[in-house]
């Protein structure tokens, strides 16, 4: 096992991945910006380096600064989070190259992933459902073409985007010329490179995404599914485990899918394989995420299991000492993600001094958070605070806990996503698990609504 871990990240997971060490008996090494000299994680550490200025660009991206700090500080391993350099591919190389294990998986699989067209393929390749579509397409005719046979609404997506950048739908033949001419120019501009591919666009699907964690010897696990529908501009806000539109029937086949495209690309270390759940059942690939992801806290509380130590004992090459029959999803939890911004102003983000806070507490009540009472939030970077995790034996408890952990929670001197997920949590269609990807589009005037009640109940 490691001596010494670098933790080229900051926030909430730094500190996640750093308690993983401390249990493990694994000293830390954080790495941070000038701007994040008082900052949590370095606090934690057992050791820190500053690796440049408040800018990410100029600090948690320079490679050649977060090399010199685990070879100043003789850490064996990198663990990279989420977020920055979690799947840059070059990244993984480099690290490699100056004999750093990279806590994450092989460098080819980032990029094969990383490119959503290959990604397509490979997945189609391995036997798992893909949406009807097509591969690069490069003129505007042959677009048109494959469209108009399969049918509208079709979506144009750029490979070289993902999470929803260089997205465009198309509800007809003109609509589709335009629109394809658009995506090209975007994704070119956005990303430097310009290709694009066209899928079927599924009208009101739910975003499930399957867990999983591989080892260096073959073995690949998933962790069941997490429903993350609740989400805006491809931002999620609210995800559970398990689905509520999932039975352990579904279950398994999406477990099994994702399994299957993991082993045919060599998969090792934790992965999400996520999917569109349509309306009638049918799931399809959408994007592999070749990282630990910011709502893996939801599967731990229903599995029992803790991917990130998990995770940093197969990098070290220890194989997975338990079986799929082993892996049981056990009650639900949910977790809201705590933003520094306004709801009620569309989401603006709202850095500053957290003048006083107060962590919730109680049975089932998890929290992961970098903040604490007089911290200044710095504008650098994304503007997550806190996860809350509620767990119960069933969704109606998850839910009751969630509620009451939320208004436990203060957060003095900021404006904050808190009164947003106690709306949520007070939808009729959410509370009846029937939340898709269209969830916020469709119940904003509501949620907006309980929104200004609540503020004005909070003033008088
Ligand atoms: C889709 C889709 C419908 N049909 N693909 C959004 C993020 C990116 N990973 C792909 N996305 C979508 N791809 C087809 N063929 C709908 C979305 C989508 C979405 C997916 C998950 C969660 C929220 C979403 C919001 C809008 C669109």
């Amino acid at each position: 096992m490691f001596k010494k871990i670098l933790v080229a990240n900051r926030g909430e997971i730094a500190l996640r991945i750093m308690r993983a060490c401390r249990e493990m008996g694994i000293e830390s090494v954080a790495i941070h910006s000038a701007a994040d000299a008082n900052a949590l994680h370095v606090k934690y550490a057992d050791e820190s380096v500053c690796v440049g200025k408040a800018s990410s660009a100029e600090s948690y991206l320079r490679i050649p600064n977060i090399i010199a700090a685990a070879e100043i500080t003789g850490a064996e391993a990198i663990h990279p989070g989420y977020g920055f350099l979690a799947e840059n591919a070059e990244f993984a190389e480099i690290c490699a190259e100056n004999d750093f294990t990279w806590i994450g998986p092989p460098a080819e699989v980032i990029r094969a992933m990383g490119d959503k067209a290959t990604a397509r393929s490979m997945t189609t390749e391995a036997g798992v459902p893909v949406v009807p579509g097509t591969g690069l397409v490069d003129d505007v005719e042959t677009a048109a073409e494959w469209a108009n046979g399969c049918g509208y609404p079709v979506i144009i997506k750029a490979t070289a985007g993902g999470g929803g950048k260089g997205m465009r739908v198309a509800w007809d033949e003109a609509e589709l010329r335009k629109n394809y001419v658009a995506a090209r120019t975007e994704a070119g501009a956005a990303f430097g490179n310009d290709g694009v591919y066209l899928e079927k666009y599924l009208v009101n699907p739910r975003h499930v995404e399957v867990q999983l964690l591989g080892d260096r010897h073959g073995k690949v696990l998933h962790f069941g599914e997490r429903d993350c529908s609740v989400q805006r501009r491809h931002q999620k806000l609210i995800e559970e485990a398990p689905s509520p539109a999932v039975n352990d029937d579904l279950r398994g086949r999406m477990g099994e899918a994702a399994v299957r495209l993991a082993a045919a690309v060599g998969y090792h270390s934790a992965g999400t394989v996520e999917f569109l759940l349509d309306e009638d059942g049918s799931f399809y690939f959408m994007e592999m995420n070749t990282r630990i992801q910011v709502e893996h806290p939801v599967t731990e509380m229903v599995t029992g299991v803790d991917l990130m130590k998990l995770m940093i004992r197969v990098a070290a090459g220890e194989p997975i000492g338990f079986d799929q029959s082993d892996v049981v999803v056990e009650g639900h939890a949910i977790e809201c993600r705590i933003n520094a911004e306004n709801p009620e102003r569309d989401f603006m983000p709202c850095p500053g001094r957290i003048l006083y806070y107060h962590a919730p507490g109680g049975p089932g009540v998890r929290v992961d958070t970098h903040v604490y009472s007089d911290y200044q939030v710095p504008p650098h970077y994304d503007s997550l605070l806190a996860k809350i995790i509620a767990h119960g034996k069933d969704r109606a408890e998850a839910v009751a806990r969630m509620r009451r952990a939320l208004a436990e929670c203060v957060f003095e001197g900021l404006p904050t996503s808190t009164p947003f997920h106690l709306e949520v949590l007070e939808n009729p269609v959410f509370l009846a698990g029937a939340a898709t990807t269209r969830f916020l589009e469709e119940e904003s005037s509501h949620l907006q609504e309980g929104l200004r009640v609540r503020a004005i109940s909070e003033e008088g």
